[in-house]
């Protein structure tokens, strides 16, 4: 693949290549733990992704394997520089950062694949779990390690979870703290498909394209639509986003701004009250 570096970073890597974008948390000697400036890099990668109207798909991933050999997608929020109210940043101030990158990966019209090798743990897990897709190396290992760390995710690392897997089987990730293989993950509907570690990216990129031959509307709607049905206003929010880009492609649409803009009437008498 002629991937092209688009920005260089300290934390991450971000590549782009035909209507596909790639983002790579790159702390391989953290098992990829995020500080705030991963997030910060994170948030910027992936609203440029947002932004760019020939990307339609995000490979998001974690760099590996590590010079110990091990793989990780990514080990959560990174504790040596936890402080006492949140993930010290350069200037000193405690944040929780992650939390806003969840939501840009969640409401991006654009589809955003985890590919998943070695750990995605915590915060981590978080991450894959709210990206639209998951595939799995065969080495991935799942799990939540909150409570036995000090911290937890209630909002969609807790709600979220309990849609995809179950209420049962979320509570039991999160109350017990354990760590789940590929094969499991599976059979929970936690990811999408297991392969091995050489071919994870070739397919990412192979179901990518796949998308990618899909009608942008159609997909960016259904996105909306399956978050709408989780998200209260928010979601209802994106869904009528799309719905009003819609209207604005359309002639009735575009009377209304044309009469104010020539300060006449509107006349919408021609378009129909369909059934
Ligand atoms: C991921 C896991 C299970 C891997 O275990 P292993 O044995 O393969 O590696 P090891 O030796 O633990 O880790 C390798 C190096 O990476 C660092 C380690 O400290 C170690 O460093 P050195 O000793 O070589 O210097 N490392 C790994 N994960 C780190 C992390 N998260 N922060 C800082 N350094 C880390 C194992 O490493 C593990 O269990 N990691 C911790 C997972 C964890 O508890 N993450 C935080 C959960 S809380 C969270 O993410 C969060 C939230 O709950 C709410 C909001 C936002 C974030």
């Amino acid at each position: 693949t002629n991937w092209q570096t688009v920005k260089s970073y300290e934390d991450i890597l971000y590549h782009k290549t035909d209507g596909i974008a790639k983002i790579t948390i790159n702390r391989p000697h953290k098992r990829n733990a995020f500080r705030p400036k991963t997030v910060f890099e994170l948030y910027e990668a992936f609203c440029d992704a947002r932004e760019d109207t020939t990307i339609g798909v995000v490979l998001f991933t974690g760099y590996g394997p590590h010079t110990d050999g091990k793989y990780a997608f990514c080990s959560g929020g990174d504790q040596s520089v936890r402080g006492q109210a949140g993930y010290i940043d350069d200037e000193g101030t405690p944040r929780l950062n992650v939390l806003d990158l969840q939501r840009l990966i969640r409401s991006m019209p654009k589809v955003v694949i985890a590919l998943v090798a070695g750990y995605a743990i915590g915060g981590g897990h978080v991450l894959h779990l709210i990206c639209d897709l998951t595939i799995a190396a065969d080495n991935a290992v799942f799990g939540q390690t909150g409570p036995k760390v000090g911290s937890f995710d209630g909002g969609f690392g807790a709600s979220y979870l309990a849609r995809v897997v179950g209420q049962k089987k979320a509570r039991e990730i999160w109350f017990l703290c354990r760590q789940y293989n590929a094969q499991q993950a599976l059979e929970m509907g936690l990811i999408n498909t297991i392969v091995s570690v050489e071919q994870l990216e070739a397919e990412g990129i192979q179901w990518a394209k796949e998308i990618l031959e899909k009608s942008p509307i159609a997909i960016r709607c259904l996105k909306a639509a399956f978050n709408a049905d989780c998200d209260g206003q928010a979601g209802l929010q994106e869904l009528a986003g799309n719905a009003t880009l819609l209207y604005y492609m359309t002639l009735e649409g575009a009377e209304g701004k044309q009469a104010f803009l020539e300060k006449r009437p509107p006349n919408f008498r021609s378009f129909p009250w369909l059934p």
